[in-house]
């Protein structure tokens, strides 16, 4: 039997569900991005308030790019899909249901889509679309304009396939129809992931109409977010399990994540809000601190252990923290060279240091080293590259980081420490691989891949002193391998 609103009755008592009217729910959010992530965060903390606090705040789930089968799942299962934490020897479940509609573009079509996002009552847009998902170029965090999805958009506005166009759109159609505009939140892994957002659907916007493009600055809201739970891909494992913790019902839709779970949100919306901070979310003027502490310290050295884990065949983030010299090199990138770079103040950084090494350590995740280390080209800036250039301004070193970077170049080279090629999934994927293969496997492998400016921009790419530091330990990893870099690496650090 699979979930649904009979299902509910016959799940184990353990199991939270819920308890409140879901008919009082409205659709007043529109999520873009109904993945893994998504279900595990930020419909928890509405599904609380609505189950804790009389909330009313509903969702319509829309998927713009993959994902068919999670939306016809949801619309299946009346809507209702389950969340289990999974700490190494405990799990516990709650089943979520303040979803009310789910959408898919290719099922539904986009006329439908934009219907939903331009009814009266929807005050908010939030976004998990994945870095890709905002055709922005990294380095200068504006549009690329020569996104295939963005090219699409500017020749038809008003049949949009990316992201930022169908905002674009749904804003135009408020605006003719005279209603209120929404808030616009990403809640994806970028620095200052409201102006990113921003940036993007203006420059889209300014492209089309420029009556529209001042509406839009004077009315419409992006707040950024600071993001945190780790929430694997599932696996045919994890669906097993979240099935037995279900009593036998199945949930095609169910979704695990680590117990932590953070969510610091800038307190800008013009249409009223959840008030998620009753369901443990943290509301504030500035999230940039938050954030650049996230993305550096936690995403910085889930990247750096995801690169030279892989090269060394760990396939998991657990597997990397039982070789000591790989936490030896994380804790020493995440303190010397993460934290010493940080605005963050009033903030115990050791303590969020160690937090998050314990965090990698459960066991019960299973979170792919292969998860973390796609789409580097867009991962980089902000997990690492932003910290090189504050040890290149400030003359302090950053071995790690250097290291780190080396490790990219390793996996998109394309072969692992035991010749196994690697499937690398990188939305430039073709022109890394064009790179690669008209590069000799030496000094001028990173001179070819430093040629990216959009991801290294035109500082990185020619700043000599950081060519070399990186070239080391590239060559190191070719001709030793990871797990001897890192070793050697770690050792090198005379404390233990
Ligand atoms: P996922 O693969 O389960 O879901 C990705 C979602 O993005 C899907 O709904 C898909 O339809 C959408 N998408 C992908 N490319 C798109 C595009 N070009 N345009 C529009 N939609 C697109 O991934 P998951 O785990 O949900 O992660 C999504 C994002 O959430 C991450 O990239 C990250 O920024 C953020 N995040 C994820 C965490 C995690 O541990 N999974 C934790 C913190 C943040
Ligand atoms: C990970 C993140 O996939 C990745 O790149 O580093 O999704 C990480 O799990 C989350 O940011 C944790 O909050």
């Amino acid at each position: 039997m699979k979930l649904s609103n009979q299902a509910l009755l016959q799940l184990p008592k353990e199991v939270i569900v819920p308890n409140y009217d879901r008919n009082q729910i409205k659709t007043k959010i529109v999520h873009l991005g109904f993945g893994a992530f998504h279900r595990a965060h930020q419909a928890v903390f509405t599904d609380i308030l609505a189950a804790e606090h009389n909330s009313d705040w509903g969702y319509c789930e829309v998927n713009l790019m993959g994902g068919e089968k999670q939306i016809a799942d949801l619309k299946e299962q009346n809507y209702l899909f389950s969340v289990c934490e999974m700490s190494y020897d405990n799990w516990s479940t709650r089943v979520v249901g303040v979803a009310k509609e789910a959408l898919h573009v290719d099922v539904d079509g986009i006329v439908k889509i934009l219907d939903v996002m331009t009814h009266p009552q929807i005050a908010i847009i939030s976004l998990t679309v994945t870095e890709k998902g905002y055709c922005y170029l990294p380095a200068t965090a504006s549009i690329d304009i020569n996104n295939v999805l963005i090219k699409h958009d500017i020749d038809n506005p008003t049949n949009p396939k990316s992201a930022p166009g169908v905002i674009v759109e749904a804003l135009r159609i408020r605006k003719e129809k005279g209603l209120k505009p929404f808030t616009v939140m990403s809640c994806d892994n970028m620095p200052e992931n409201g102006h990113v957002t921003r940036n993007v659907i203006l420059a889209l916007a300014k492209i089309r109409d420029a009556n529209l493009t001042q509406w839009i600055e004077k009315n419409v809201s992006f707040p950024s977010t600071m993001v945190d739970r780790i929430v694997p891909a599932v696996t045919l494992d994890t669906m097993a399990k979240i099935q037995k913790q279900l009593g036998g019902i199945e949930d095609l839709v169910g979704i695990a994540g680590e117990p932590f779970i953070q969510w610091v949100i800038e307190d800008n919306f013009v249409a009223g809000r959840p008030e998620w901070e009753k369901s443990g979310a943290e509301l504030v003027n500035d999230v940039f601190p938050y954030e650049e502490m996230k993305l550096r310290m936690l995403n910085g050295s889930h990247s750096f252990l995801a690169y030279l884990g892989y090269l060394a065949g760990y396939l998991h983030i657990d597997e990397c923290m039982q070789d000591p010299y790989y936490v030896k090199a994380a804790r020493h990138l995440i303190l010397q060279e993460q934290a010493t770079t940080l605005r963050v103040k009033d903030i115990d950084l050791l303590a969020y240091a160690n937090s998050l090494l314990d965090r990698y350590r459960n066991t019960g995740l299973k979170h792919r080293t292969w998860q973390i280390a796609m789409d580097g080209t867009l991962k980089l800036p902000q997990r690492m590259l932003d910290s090189v250039r504050f040890h290149l301004a400030n003359n302090t070193p950053f071995h790690c980081l250097a290291l780190g970077i080396a490790a990219w170049m390793r996996y998109v080279s394309g072969v692992d420490d035991n010749g196994k090629v690697i499937e690398v999934s990188d939305p430039a994927a073709e022109q890394l691989k064009a790179l690669v293969s008209n590069s000799p496997d030496n000094q001028e492998r990173i001179k070819a891949l430093l040629s990216l400016t959009h991801v290294f921009g035109k500082d990185l790419s020619s700043n000599q002193y950081f060519i070399d530091q990186v070239t080391n330990a590239y060559l190191s990893l070719r001709d030793k391998g990871a797990k001897q870099t890192v070793e050697q690496l770690a050792q090198s650090f005379q404390y233990n």
